[in-house]
């Protein structure tokens, strides 16, 4: 008999990709989507049309993690080995202008999830949390597992309290409950909201002629931005180990927001000339003369999250995982991609 998973959060970047993974490991993945007045299954729709939509190994169920009966029918009907909670309000901007929203699904939503699992008398069902290296806010880096949480989002607190969730019925209740602490991952599916989608779609355009300008926010945070494909691997090798522990998966390296327009720039043989401070920071671009990328106030976070590095040993030394992609590759298959869209 094939492992069962279910995927809360399997029409987003990771969930697409973990569902690739455990189909390849032979398990019968189960995934739960919103319901959503246009389709949100893009990024999954390739799993169905591969097998004219009679894949017996990807089966959808419509939920939502605030409702608290949907995922009590949805864990009944599935009765599922494994559970990985990727669902999420993931936007940290945008937590600033839904904070209750964002609290209720990330941080309610995944206690629901905790309180049927401690319940459930079908059998021992292992859990997997989505947690953030948001979560570490002002602490200086790099960051590992013991480094203290200091959130400055409300997308980053509502992460806290449901890694402290896991930790607590872990404890009180012996759940085999996980936290997987990541670091900035992206991919060619990333939201085009977040920063490096955003960048490599517009560049891709303006060197296409099909936009005019990249208007962004704060240039100058670093993050440790890995690949999504390597990441989802990850995730399923924290539920193999004999005991539930958490564990933080980065790459160990940090780069700036400029510094991934400097790399995409080159990259698409764009020359970039940079100018003035602040708000008034522009680049121009040399062939055209023509300013391509500006700052906007109101792409600012009112707390910024400054500068992450993860140290990962934990995870290399124990569950033998270490990134695939280096940061250049990650950039050239995001170019690629939207090269070829
Ligand atoms: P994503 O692309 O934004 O996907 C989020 C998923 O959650 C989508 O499938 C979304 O559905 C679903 N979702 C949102 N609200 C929901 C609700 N109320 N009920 C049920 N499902 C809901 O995020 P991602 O980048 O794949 O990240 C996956 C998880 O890892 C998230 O929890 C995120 O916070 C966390 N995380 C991400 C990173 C990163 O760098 N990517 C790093 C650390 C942690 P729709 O498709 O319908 O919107
Ligand atoms: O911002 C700056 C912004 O929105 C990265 C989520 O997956 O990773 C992600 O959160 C940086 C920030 O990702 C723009 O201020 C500048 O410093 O791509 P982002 P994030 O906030 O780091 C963590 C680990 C998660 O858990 C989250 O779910 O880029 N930035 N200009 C901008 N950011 C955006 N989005 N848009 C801009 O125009």
């Amino acid at each position: 008999m094939s492992k069962k998973a279910l995927i809360f959060g399997i029409t987003g970047q990771d969930g697409s990709y973990l569902a690739e993974f455990l189909i390849k490991k032979k398990y019968q993945v189960h995934g739960v989507k919103r319901r959503t007045s246009t389709p949100n299954t893009s990024r999954i729709d390739h799993i169905f049309d591969s097998v004219n939509f009679k894949n017996k190994y990807l089966v959808l169920h419509h939920g939502d993690l605030s409702d608290v009966g949907s995922l009590n029918r949805i864990i009944n009907d599935v009765n599922p080995d494994e559970i990985y909670n990727l669902a999420a309000q993931s936007h940290v901007k945008i937590s600033f202008q839904i904070p209750e929203y964002t609290s209720d699904v990330n941080a309610l939503g995944t206690l629901r999830l905790l309180e049927i699992i401690r319940h459930y008398k079908k059998k021992k069902i292992k859990f997997y949390q989505a947690s953030s290296s948001e979560m570490f806010g002002k602490s200086k880096p790099p960051q590992n597992e013991k480094t203290l949480f200091q959130p400055r989002s409300v997308y980053a607190i509502s992460k806290v309290f449901a890694y402290h969730s896991v930790i607590h019925y872990r404890d009180a209740y012996g759940l085999y409950a996980c936290n997987g602490i990541l670091f900035n991952h992206e991919s060619p599916r990333r939201g085009v909201n977040f920063v490096t989608k955003k960048i490599v779609q517009g560049l891709v355009r303006i060197k296409q002629g099909k936009q005019k300008m990249l208007i962004l926010g704060n240039l100058y945070s670093r993050r440790d931005w890995g690949h999504a494909n390597d990441y989802v691997e990850s995730m399923w090798k924290i539920l193999q180990q004999k005991k539930a522990n958490d564990f933080v998966i980065a790459t160990k390296t940090s780069n700036s927001v400029k510094d991934f327009i400097n790399i995409c720039a080159k990259k698409l043989n764009i020359k970039l000339i940079w100018k003035n401070k602040g708000l008034k920071e522009i680049a121009i671009n040399k062939l055209t003369n023509k300013t391509i990328i500006k700052v906007d106030q109101k792409y600012f976070r009112e707390t910024e999250v400054d500068n992450l590095i993860g140290d990962f040993s934990k995870a290399r030394r124990l569950l033998k995982w270490k990134p695939k992609f280096s940061f250049d590759k990650l950039i050239d298959d995001m170019i690629n991609n939207e090269l070829n869209d």
